[in-house]
């Protein structure tokens, strides 16, 4: 065994069952220096893993292509494995633990032979911070731990701070032969556990990411009193200096990204308006000295959906991506050595290799370049618009917190909720319609509760309650204001209606002014609708009967929306938290007024 990197008993107590179990032929410690990075890149190009591409252009950028079945996060093999079923909740898939342990250690026994084992510390938020978690994975995968190099703080820095800690999470990934039929990807949030087998797809083998600082953070939020949540983190600026903090939660694929790295309309540009990005995908949230409500990102990388972005929707995520990346199943432009997906511009590659690796010509082919779900892995560092604040070891302060779909007609542009627990209700009753981020039909509206469906580490209905039992603890002066937003509403032509994008900056205004008490709005059975004349329209080619229609409160269509809320609450039997029930029935019957 190579020389241990720490004395910690319970890591390395750990590591030995595992090289007992998994039998590597070598083991390394990744100790997060440049040296090893770059001979790690080295080794993954010589095998074909990674593909080094054109440095003058994409200086330190790779591109690697997953096995055609291994593409997204498999929401049906994903299983939180508490002791109890009811734990994990009528949302989860769930198995017990011990057959779940047997399971995963029959398929993973053996898998390392030939193969090296590396054991990457790390941590999730600054390293030392109070909001910080520490994370050890072991992984068969120079991908992975080059991905995990980007997307979390990694190496000796991270044992020095876990000392002699048993404090810490233990995360076990094995790609075995990437069987789709053997793949898991399994919780064990009492254990403080994760075991992932069979996949190379990011979401399900980089397990600092959903595994941990969503299923499992949000077990120990729970226990600890704070809260692990799907949510972007932006700071906007005023013309004035000073910068209001918002959190916003969207399902996977519905734009956090580029809302949290907007760049403002003009308008708002010449009078001095500023987005900072603190997060793109995950917020840790606790309550300051101040009694506010404070927020981290515990990541420290972007792993973006690569489609659709482009100089125009996302110029900080593409300038992002211009170092460093690590680029996944997009296609490989042959003729300069770098990449290119649908939607980055209207020139495809006509040379080139698509994301299956197959040749591909882009001006003739009817086959997509880029799988709908293929990513990049950028370090936040690149991004031009990255806050100040990003390395804040105490967070920022929240003034707003946004949920959000994807919904073609019902919801409206904007809407604010009446007080806290109205927020929660509102954020419970969440709807979107299914994008590519993971297996399964795409575009059927499924609900999905504050984003968290797939990333709840234990029974909804408790983490509604715990939603709840913050609010109790907040000065309602203090709490931030909770709002729902939907960009994506079309006419009956499939047109949408509102252009999106940096233009969403101005629905942002809005929801600042009103946590500032600087508008009035209408009050609605659904909450506090923007009056059109509020939403500034300068420099847009749309008026305030545009906007109407988009603010608008259709009593029948809510009425049969509530219908998809009473079969989701009825799941939860009496797990479903009083309150949440409650509200339902305020609205229920203020739409009958
Ligand atoms: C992601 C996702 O990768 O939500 O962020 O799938
Ligand atoms: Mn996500």
């Amino acid at each position: 065994m190579e020389t241990n990197l720490t004395s910690n008993k319970s890591l390395l107590d750990w590591l030995d069952e595992k090289v007992e179990l998994l039998k590597p032929s070598k083991i390394v410690w990744i100790d997060g220096s440049q040296e090893q990075i770059e001979a790690l890149r080295a080794e993954a190009c010589s095998t074909g893993e990674l593909i080094k591409l054109n440095e003058e252009l994409l200086p330190d950028c790779y591109l690697h292509r997953t096995a055609v079945n291994d593409v997204a996060r498999v929401e049906d093999r994903t299983l939180i494995c508490s002791r109890s079923e009811k734990d994990a909740g009528p949302t989860n898939h769930w198995m017990d633990p011990e057959k779940a342990y047997k399971m995963l250690y029959d398929i993973a026994a053996g898998s390392y032979e030939g193969r090296t084992m590396y054991i990457i510390p790390y941590s999730m938020g600054p390293v030392g911070s109070p909001f910080s978690k520490i994370g050890i994975e072991i992984t068969d995968s120079i991908y992975v731990v080059l991905n995990m190099c980007i997307m979390t703080r990694v190496g000796k820095k991270v044992l020095d701070v876990l000392g002699d800690s048993n404090d810490w999470v233990r995360g076990m990934h094995c790609k075995c032969d990437i069987d789709a039929e053997n793949r898991w990807i399994c919780q064990f949030p009492e254990d403080n556990t994760i075991i992932s087998v069979n996949s190379g797809y990011g979401g399900n083998v980089l397990l600092g990411k959903k595994c941990f600082a969503l299923r499992i953070a949000s077990y120990l939020g729970k226990n600890e009193g704070w809260q692990a949540e799907h949510m972007l983190i932006l700071g906007l600026e005023k013309p004035n200096g000073e910068t209001k903090y918002i959190c916003a939660a969207f399902p996977s694929a519905c734009g956090k990204t580029n809302l949290a790295m907007l760049i403002p309309p003009e308008g708002y540009k010449k009078k001095g308006y500023k987005v900072w990005c603190v997060g793109d995908d995950i917020a840790w949230i606790r309550k300051g000295p101040d009694g506010r409500l404070y927020a981290i990102n515990p990541e420290n990388g972007f792993f973006g959906v690569a489609p659709g972005t482009n100089e125009k929707s996302n110029p900080n995520a593409l300038e992002s991506t211009k170092k460093g990346t690590i680029f996944t199943n997009v296609a490989h432009n042959l003729d300069n050595n770098t990449v290119w997906w649908e939607g980055l511009d209207k020139n495809p590659p006509t040379n080139a290799v698509d994301w299956k690796g197959n040749p591909w010509n882009g001006a003739e082919s009817e086959e997509k370049g880029a799988h709908p779900n293929s990513r990049f892995t950028a370090p936040a560092v690149n991004c031009p618009c990255i806050s100040s604040e990003f390395e804040n070891p105490q967070g920022v302060p929240i003034s707003a917190i946004v949920f959000g779909g994807r919904r073609a007609k019902l919801t409206p542009l904007v809407y604010q909720s009446k007080d806290w627990n109205h927020g929660v209700f509102v954020g419970s009753i969440m709807g979107s319609e299914t994008t590519a981020a993971a297996t399964g039909a795409v575009g059927v509206v499924r609900r999905d509760p504050m984003a968290m469906l797939p990333f709840c580490g234990y029974n909804m209905g408790d983490y509604w309650k715990h939603w709840i039992e913050i609010g109790e603890t907040l000065d309602p002066d203090k709490a931030p204001k909770i709002f729902n937003v939907n960009w994506f509403r079309k006419d009956d032509e499939g047109n949408f209606l509102w252009p999106g994008f940096g233009d969403n900056l101005r629905v942002l205004d809005w929801i600042i002014d009103r946590c500032e008490g600087d508008v009035d709005a209408q009050e609605t059975a659904i909450g506090y609708l923007p009056y059109a004349k509020d939403i500034n329209l300068e420099g847009l080619d749309m008026t305030e009967a545009d906007l109407d229609k988009i603010l608008d409160v259709d009593k029948d269509a809510w009425e049969e929306e509530l219908k998809g809320v009473d079969e989701l609450y009825a799941k939860f039997g009496d797990t479903l938290p009083k309150e949440l029930a409650d509200e339902l029935a305020k609205v229920k019957a203020d739409l009958e007024k």
